[in-house]
């Protein structure tokens, strides 16, 4: 320990000495002793003891002072505390210096990993463009289509309206004919230009469609054009009208079958109440015909990852593969009862089928939820699982899954948790398929999740 010290000392040093007396005494004779003479100072001659007194000049000093208070064992133990502290410090600075190098390769990773991350981003962000972009050209073709509905909608009106005209000339040329016929063997006069009226029965052949059987005609030869076109006026049905054949529109396929149509083909369809036309593909020569066509796959050729919007307004080729339109659906399974068959096959030409007992569609309110009815059937059944379920698509998640299915399914269906079936997912060549996820054309009662059928189709028919 060092210490600084100013230190004004004066000492005092006092001597006593205890001179024996030379020849008895020391004091005995002073100042006749010479002995006296040797000490020049003498503080205290008397009382038999000598003392002497020193004075020390007062010494002042200056500048540092080093103290070395403790003991030499003392110093040793301090060295071998601060070692071991040093030791322990050594220590925690190689930890530490352990943790840096580790925190710098995470570091790097994190770098890297913000790298990887950003460029997703931008990926994602250019896929999304692109998502948007064709949504947006689907969305005006789908406008297009519309308009052009409206335009064949309109020309078929008036086609119509032509051969209601027509039907009627030829209606009323017959029932002139006819009352030429019965002029011989029924009354009738002459009076001036006219001819009494009379009553004609026209047969259901020709009046088919008609609410009465019975149609009362008066008319005279010279009126008889303006009153049956009068009466046309009030009662449109009345007048047989027998379409011309591919005319249309039918309600359905059954009713094109109904139309004497027996060629499977596409029709131009028009539900009742609907106000929308819609095209569709009958099939009238498998399981007793009349069958509308509402989905088919065959070749892989039409892509059914779609939108909500695309979904309801239907989509691909009527003569080959392609969805209807959950709309469409919508309008046609309200106007009466149907029943849905469901046919598919695989790859060796295997041929089975499900059949539903009723089918219908709830309202877009509801996100077209489906209501099925009774199965039976070959194939084994695979949609009874998604009754009641509301229809999802990738852009509209309304299954039971916390994720999206249709994200997974690559497709359209009602799904729940996701699919006993999958329809509209991704054709697969051969069958077997590998994917990461279960999203083939399948029924998993026919074959499981992982085969892609080859040919399936879905058909509605009234019952
Ligand atoms: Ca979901």
């Amino acid at each position: 320990m060092e210490k600084k010290l100013s230190l004004g000392l004066t000492l005092f040093l006092t001597l006593c000495l205890d001179i024996p007396e030379a020849g008895g005494r020391k004091d005995g004779a002073s100042g006749d002793n010479p002995g006296d003479k040797h000490s020049p100072r003498s503080s205290d001659t008397k009382g038999g003891r000598c003392s002497y007194t020193f004075i020390v000049p007062q010494q002042k000093l200056t500048g540092a002072l080093c103290l070395n208070t403790q003991s030499a064992t003392t110093n040793h133990s301090e060295v071998a505390v601060l070692r071991a502290e040093l030791k322990r410090q050594q220590e925690q600075l190689e930890k530490l210096r352990g943790q840096l190098d580790q925190e710098g390769a995470l570091a790097l990773e994190i770098r890297a990993l913000r790298k990887e991350s950003n460029s997703m981003n931008s990926r994602i962000a250019q896929l999304y463009a692109q998502l948007l972009n064709e949504v947006l050209q689907k969305k005006d073709q789908a406008l297009e289509q519309r308009r052009v509905e409206n335009l064949l909608l309109n020309a078929t009106t008036q086609v119509s309206r032509e051969l209601q005209s027509f039907s009627q000339n030829q209606f009323i040329a017959r029932l002139e004919k006819q009352c030429q016929c019965r002029d011989s063997t029924h009354q009738s006069s002459l009076v001036g230009n006219k001819l009494q009226c009379e009553c004609l029965k026209i047969t259901p052949e020709i009046q088919e469609g008609t609410e009465n059987d019975l149609l009362l005609l008066c008319w005279s030869g010279q009126v008889m054009n303006e009153q049956a076109k009068s009466q046309s006026n009030v009662h449109p049905n009345y007048i047989a009208l027998p379409l011309t054949p591919n005319s249309g529109p039918w309600r359905d396929c059954q009713h094109v079958l109904e139309s004497g149509e027996t060629i499977s083909g596409i029709y131009l369809l028009r539900p009742q109440s609907a106000n929308r036309l819609m095209q569709a593909w009958c099939e009238q020569s498998r399981a007793q015909g009349g069958w509308t066509v509402i989905q088919r796959r065959l070749d892989g050729s039409v892509n059914f990852f779609r939108t909500w919007e695309q979904y309801k307004q239907g989509f691909g080729n009527l003569d080959g593969e392609y969805w209807l339109g959950l709309e469409h659906l919508y309008w046609l399974t309200k106007q009466a009862q149907y029943k849905l068959r469901v046919a598919l096959e695989d790859w060796q030409g295997r041929q089975v089928f499900a059949e539903y007992d009723s089918f219908r569609l709830e309202p877009e309110t509801d996100w077209y939820r489906l209501r099925l009815g009774q199965y039976q059937g070959t194939a084994g059944d695979s949609l009874s699982w998604h009754n009641n379920k509301a229809f999802t698509t990738l852009d509209r998640d309304k299954d039971s899954y916390t994720g999206n299915c249709a994200h997974f399914q690559k497709g359209g269906w009602w799904y729940h948790m996701c699919a006993h079936s999958n329809l509209n997912g991704v054709w697969y060549r051969g069958g077997h398929y590998r994917s990461r996820y279960q999203d083939g054309v399948y029924w998993a009662e026919f074959h499981g999740g992982s085969y892609s059928l080859k040919r399936v189709s879905m058909m509605i028919k009234p019952t």
